[in-house]
């Protein structure tokens, strides 16, 4: 585990701002910035950066006075055990918010100690519906959650690609169980039937057994709930086993990364997959924005979650604004009752569970060696 505090002191001396005189307000981020999936864990915390950089440069006030917001940077390593760990840290150094975790697997156990806590919580990516559905007050979700990912994917497989014979494989974590589960109930409820249901770690990397029984039973699509760690070495197998399969998974798979991972093994047309958001007509120009933003501040491109994170500490700044004060017990029900916000990844309500509202998904498939939208799906 490691403690970065960032942005602030260096913006405070470029901006010639007051950096002493101003209340200093603390927002943690946590993602997994090491372990196999840290490219994703960095994109999310490259997107927390961006933010309080910005905050701090145009000024923010609270209650009617300046402050500077200090950005807390944690590692949770995916592993719902160190999840629980940073989260009591940063209960214990009481944070004034937390945007994270990344993972279902480390934002769930978290997610209670944050409540008790009383610290409001945003998760810009976990996607297992349990997340809010644990009477947690301080819990929020920006994105659309497994029962939409898994249920869209589920019904494009029986009804689009004319998938006869499913395959199921899931890495045993809470997402990827969770979202599989979702996609078999949606296959089976479209008239699709599912031939294999095979399991994995989110460690793994030798797929060969599971493959080659999903190819004996001559599967025409594979659906894999898990990360694109894990699906771009599974991809690199299916092709040397003479596996043509489409293959699917849902927004842990639709990264920049996974094209990068399955390299020559995904054919075009081959991999499809869907992002737990979405944004449509002139909020696509926000989007764009945001992503140029990105790429000349950090020099790659954007993976899945960053704009989730990026709008996740405007909105969470945007309630103690207007609630006058950073005190969780104060702008809190602020948050909750946030309607309409205007972010890069579109408009911004929570239903009183803590989700977003009218979440999108945004279904995409790999052409031309890049991730390209086919639609927007509400
Ligand atoms: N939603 C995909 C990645 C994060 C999760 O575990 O939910």
């Amino acid at each position: 585990m490691k403690l970065k505090i960032v942005a602030a002191a260096a913006i405070a001396l470029s901006t010639g701002m007051a950096f002493a005189q101003n209340a200093v307000v603390t927002i943690a981020h946590v993602g997994p910035t090491s372990g196999a999936i840290a490219h994703l864990g960095k994109d999310n915390e490259n997107g927390a950066i961006l933010a309080v950089e910005e905050l701090n440069a145009a000024g923010v006030t609270i209650g009617g006075k300046k402050v500077t917001l200090k950005l807390m940077t944690e590692d949770d390593a995916a592993d719902p055990k160190q999840g629980t760990a940073v989260a009591q840290k940063l209960a214990d150094a009481k944070v004034a918010g937390v945007i994270g975790h990344l993972n279902s697997g480390t934002t769930i156990p978290a997610s209670s100690i944050y409540s008790d806590a009383g610290i409001p919580q945003i998760s810009p990516s976990a996607t297992n519906p349990k997340y809010t559905r644990q009477g947690f007050k301080t819990a929020f979700r920006l994105v659309a959650d497994d029962a939409q990912l898994g249920g869209t994917l589920g019904r494009y497989a029986v009804k689009e690609l004319k998938g006869k014979s499913i395959a199921v494989i899931d890495d045993r974590t809470a997402y990827g169980q969770g979202v599989a589960q979702e996609f078999t109930k949606a296959v089976e409820a479209a008239g699709g039937t599912v031939v294999a249901k095979e399991f994995t770690t989110d460690k793994a990397t030798d797929f060969s057994a599971i493959l080659t029984t999903i190819k004996g039973k001559k599967a025409d699509v594979v659906f894999f709930g898990g990360m694109d760690a894990v699906a771009g070495p599974m991809l690199r197998q299916m092709k040397s086993l003479g596996i043509n399969a489409k293959f699917m998974g849902g927004d842990g798979i639709c990264s920049t990364e996974l094209v990068k991972l399955g390299g020559d093994a995904i054919a075009d047309n081959q991999v499809y997959c869907a992002e737990a958001g979405g944004v449509e007509g002139q909020q696509k120009v926000g989007m764009e924005d945001f992503k140029k933003k990105f790429k000349a501040k950090f020099g790659t491109e954007v993976q899945v979650y960053a704009p989730y994170v990026y709008d996740g500490v405007k909105v969470m700044v945007a309630a103690m604004v207007k609630a006058g004060s950073s005190d969780p017990a104060k702008y809190l029900p602020v948050l909750a009752a946030t309607k309409d916000y205007k972010g890069v990844t579109g408009t911004i309500s929570f239903d009183n569970k803590g989700d977003i509202l009218n979440g999108a998904l945004t279904l995409k498939t790999v052409k031309g060696g890049k991730l390209s939208d086919i639609a927007v799906i509400r």
